[in-house]
Order: structure tokens, then sequence, then C-alpha cells
């Protein structure tokens, strides 16, 4: 059976928490704060593999967690950062979310790395806040939670080209002899269940492609008639299509032909735009020229003539495959929709409604002042010579998205940070 679709749960670590302490010592009566920050939460990634070929290890599980990040303690002891975990999915797997079904992502090539839950960061210790209005911080803040949440994943199969048309036309009998394969084929309809993959080799021409066979399609598919057309979803990526159509007799070609033209394009893909191969299947059947004959007729061109009896046309076919697929480049099937981090897919479920209510400069080395109208009037509200007052601000601050601004602008741990007259130090 072919495994391609899985859902799992994937939760990443919560940031550990800051701590509130004071420098304690005999003869120093007062410390100053030494509360050390906490550690980051580990984050979750997919990473796609070309050695790993189904979507098998997820069906049964599961959950994908990461750890969460250590305490911060006394004395200026930072928590350890928790480690990312990366899972292994085949190349060619789909990332959703499950909630409103939104797109994460497409590990298209060997190695595209995606973030599906990020880890929190780790909240800053009291030592982290120096303010001149601010003698004592008596203010630590907690880790930021993980994120968790259901992600689909979704393989599509990497076919270059694919059989399609009615039951019973010789699709699998034809994949078994083109590729080695050992597809079940019968003489009712809907044999084939579910989609099946060959490699065909044309040795002369030092050449390889993938072939899909594909289950039956019928008139009314697109409505759940006969296996339906949700299975067309494999063949999204297919740069070349080989419609085949029985010269048996069972069916008018031609009305065969133009309903299978319906369903592909009632699918929604553009999967009738697609370039394709148009055969004439069973020419060993009695009758089947003149057929062929009638058939190229109504459609104003030749197409190519096949038996699995006798071979005639399997070769050439698989030819003129090949030359359209090279000729063809691929589908994309999703414009990407994520940002590029250092070659790495990031998301950010966040982003979207992030208020541009401040500016970010960045005047000097480790120096970056936050300022804007929005931000500054907002500032002035807050009381900083209470802990209070000292907490609201830090949640505004993390509301409004500030630490991924920074980020953005390329901040580092250590970097000192500046509103107004309030200073803290930048963590990841
Ligand atoms: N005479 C003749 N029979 C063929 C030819 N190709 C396939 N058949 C027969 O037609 C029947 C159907 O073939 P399949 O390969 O199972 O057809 P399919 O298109 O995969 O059918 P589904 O999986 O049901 O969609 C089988 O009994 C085959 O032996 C051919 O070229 N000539
Ligand atoms: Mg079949």
């Amino acid at each position: 059976m072919l495994i391609d679709r899985a859902i799992v749960e994937v939760r990443s670590g919560k940031g550990g928490d800051g701590a509130l302490s004071f420098h304690r010592e005999k003869n120093v009566p007062k410390g100053g704060p030494d509360g050390g920050n906490g550690g980051r939460g580990g984050s979750v990634f997919l990473i796609a593999k070309s050695n790993v070929n189904t979507l098998l290890a997820y069906r049964h599980s599961r959950l994908l967690a990461a750890e969460d990040g250590e305490k911060g303690d006394k004395k200026l002891q930072f928590g350890h950062n928790a480690a990312d975990v990366t899972f292994e999915v085949p190349v060619g797997t789909v990332v959703y979310e499950e909630e409103g079904n939104r797109f994460l992502g497409d590990l298209s090539h060997d190695g595209d790395i995606l973030c599906v839950a990020k880890g929190g960061r780790g909240g800053r210790g009291n030592a982290a806040f120096k303010s001149s209005r601010l003698r004592v911080p008596r203010v630590a803040e907690n880790g930021h939670p993980g994120e968790k949440k259901r992600i689909i994943l979704e393989l599509k199969l990497l076919a270059d080209a694919a059989l399609v048309g009615f039951p019973s036309v010789g699709k699998s009998t034809l994949l078994n002899i083109v590729s080695k394969a050992s597809v079940a084929t019968a003489d009712y309809p809907f044999t084939t269940l579910e989609p099946n993959l060959g490699v065909v080799t044309l040795p002369d021409l030092g050449a390889q492609f993938v072939l899909a066979d594909m289950p039956g399609l019928i008139e009314g598919a697109h409505e759940g008639k006969g296996l339906g057309i949700a299975f067309l979803r494999h063949i999204e990526r297919c740069r070349v299509l080989i419609h085949m159509v029985s010269m048996d007799g069972e069916r008018d070609p031609y009305e065969a032909y133009t309903a299978i033209q319906d369903e592909l394009r009632l699918y929604g893909a553009k999967l009738e735009e697609r370039p394709q191969i148009v055969v004439a299947s069973k020419m060993d059947a009695d009758g089947a020229e003149e057929r062929k004959a009638e058939f190229e007729k109504k459609l104003g061109f030749k197409v190519i003539g096949l038996s699995a009896l006798t071979e005639e046309g399997i070769t050439p076919l698989m030819k003129k495959a090949y030359e359209l697929i090279s000729k063809t480049e691929p589908f994309p099937i999703y414009i990407e929709e994520s940002d590029e981090v250092g070659g790495m897919k990031v998301y950010d479920a966040h982003k979207d409604d992030k208020e541009r209510e401040f500016v970010i400069l960045h005047p000097k080395d480790h120096l970056f002042v936050i300022t804007g109208e929005k931000v500054t009037k907002e500032y002035g509200l807050y009381n900083l010579s209470s802990d209070q007052g000292v907490s609201r601000l830090i949640a505004y601050l993390n509301r409004i998205g500030i630490d991924e601004a920074l980020l953005e602008k390329g901040a580092v741990d250590g970097d000192t940070v500046q509103l107004c007259d309030f200073t803290f130090e930048f963590i990841q």
C-alpha cells in the first residue's frame, strides 16, 4: 500500500524562566541583581531525505517533540538551550497545519529543512534589566511558550509521467511491461486502487523516468463516482500525462477521451493543460484499426497505437514520453510563502499580525534603539518605579514582536537594547 499522508502532533519546547535573584555575600548587604536568563526551548524541524521513500514512520505516531529550555539561576547562571530535533521525511513531502489547512512548506529537494514548531525563547533574568529609573529590578521574565499544533504530511509521488484513462484500458499492464513492476491486472474495472510507480529505463538514450499507473477514472469521478479523483493529487507534479484510450470497442474512443479530459479539468489543477500523449491501446483487438482511424479523424491529430500483446508502439511511446518530460519544466504546485533564512525556510505564525508600531535603529555595534511615536507614547504609560509596571512593559514589548524584529536586524545575545531610558539585554 502506498503511504502518502500522515497527521502528527508537533510540540516545541518552552523557554526556561529567567531567574529573580540578588547577589548575596556576607559583607555586602545589598548586592545587585544576578538572576540569569532561561535557555531557549528546542525547535522541531523536518528535513527531506532522498533515501526515505514513505511516510510510514509517521503513520501510527505520533508526537514530534523537543525539550524545554532550562531555567536561569542565581549568580548569573544561564539556563541551557534545549536541543533542536529534526525528523526525516521523503523528498516531495508537503506540510500543512491541520487547523485551517494552512500551507507550511514544501520539502521538494534533498536536504530542504522546515521548522514546524519554533522553540520558545528563554525568559530574561532580572540581571538583564538595567535602567536608570529602575534601581533594583525585582522582575524576571517567564520563558515563552513553545508551539503546539497538528500537522499534515502529504507525499506527492514524484512521478514524471502518469497513465490516465478509463478502467481496464491496460494502464497497469503497460506499467508492468515498461518498468518490470508487478502490479495486479485483470479484466474487471478498478483493479488498481492506489497509484503505482515504476522506473522506466531507456538504455539507448541512457535515460530513466518515473511513470505512475493511476486508478481508472470514469464520468462523474469528480463527484465521487468510481474511485473519485482525489488520487490525482499524486500527479500534480507530473510533467506529462499519457492518456490511454482502448480500441477494444467497449466504449466509443472519442467519447471516452472527452469524458476523461472533463474529469481532469474538473479536478482543478489544470491537469488537462499538461503536455499529453494520447494513446490508442489494445490495437490487437478486432476492429481496432478502424476505430483508431475514426478516433483520429474526430480528434484532428494522430495518436500512438499500442498493444501489450504484440508490444507494438511501446518503445516509441516511452521515447516520446521521455522527450516531452525533458523539455517540460517541473510544475510548482504551491507558491512559496515562507521566508528563506540562511537557506532555511522558517515558518512564523505570528508574523502577519505583527504591528508596525516601532522602528529599530542600530547606531553602533551591540546597541539597538527602539523608537517610534507609538512605542514611545506607550512607554510613557508604564510606571517603571514599580515592578508591576516593568512587567507590563515587558509583556507589551513581547506582544508587538520586538524580539523578532531585533533578530531580523541582526541583534545577537548580549546586545544592549534601549527604549527611552529603559535598557535591557537582547537574548535570542
Ligand atoms: N487484448 C489486449 N488486452 C489487454 C491489453 N492490455 C491490457 N489488456 C487486458 O485488459 C485488462 C485490463 O488491463 P489492466 O492493465 O488491468 O487495466 P487498467 O487500465 O490498469 O485497469 P484499472 O486498474 O481497473 O483502471 C486485463 O485483462 C489485461 O490483460 C492489450 O494491449 N491487448
Ligand atoms: Mg490498473
